[in-house]
């Protein structure tokens, strides 16, 4: 046995559903503007496109996620719970739950700390990294949506694995970045690959 693994997980678009939470609200709160079918999204911010469509609406779009409750109330994507409790339970593996906060802090710090304890349980709150930085957490790997993570490290310490998503899985990455198509895809498989 060689040394610990340690896999950083993202939350937006890996292990909750923003993108269909987002959509959802969006037209019921907005049911005459225009919207982006979830297979239209092209790029990670879905501000820029909604902006894109129309000029108005990049500020109908940022209220539906600074509202009381939205991060909260974000569905699991399937299989995602399942596979990093599983994560959880492996020999010489610690998974933490990395993501970036919004800037608009009254509700989303609180409520993504509340959906790691409603949907992973009150011990999983010690995995809980909340950071606009990635690039300054260490881990062996980071599975993220997100096509491109920057920050002040240049070179950072994990493998960035691409978690495909409604707005990248048309994107042609680069041949070494590996991509998990979902979690019914071999993740076992991503994380032996990095182990000693
Ligand atoms: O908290 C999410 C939502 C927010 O950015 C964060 C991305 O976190 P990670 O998935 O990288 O951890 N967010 C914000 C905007 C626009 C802001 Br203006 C957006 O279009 N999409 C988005 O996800």
């Amino acid at each position: 046995a060689g040394k610990r693994l340690r896999v950083l997980v993202d939350m937006d678009g890996v292990l909750a559903d923003f993108e269909g939470g987002f959509l959802k609200e969006y037209r019921a709160r907005y049911p005459d503007e225009p919207f982006v079918p979830l297979g239209d999204r092209r790029g990670f911010w879905v501000s820029t496109q909604y902006e894109r469509l129309r000029k108005d609406l990049f500020e109908k779009a940022v209220s539906i996620w600074e509202s009381k409750g939205f991060f909260m109330d974000l569905e699991p994507l399937p299989g995602g719970v399942e596979a990093v409790k599983e994560m959880a339970r492996m020999v010489d593996t610690d998974v933490f739950i990395c993501t970036s906060p919004i800037k608009h802090y009254k509700h989303c710090p609180y409520e993504k700390y509340a959906w790691v304890e409603k949907h992973l349980g009150p011990d999983f709150l010690d995995q809980v990294i909340l950071t606009r930085d990635k690039t300054l957490i260490a881990g062996d790997l980071l599975i993220d949506d997100k096509p491109d993570i920057q920050g002040v490290e240049p070179t950072p310490a994990w493998e960035h694995v691409l978690f495909t998503a409604c707005h990248n899985k048309h994107l042609s990455v680069a041949p070494s970045q590996r991509r998990l198509l979902s979690w019914s895809d071999d993740w076992r498989a991503v994380l032996d690959s990095k182990r000693q």
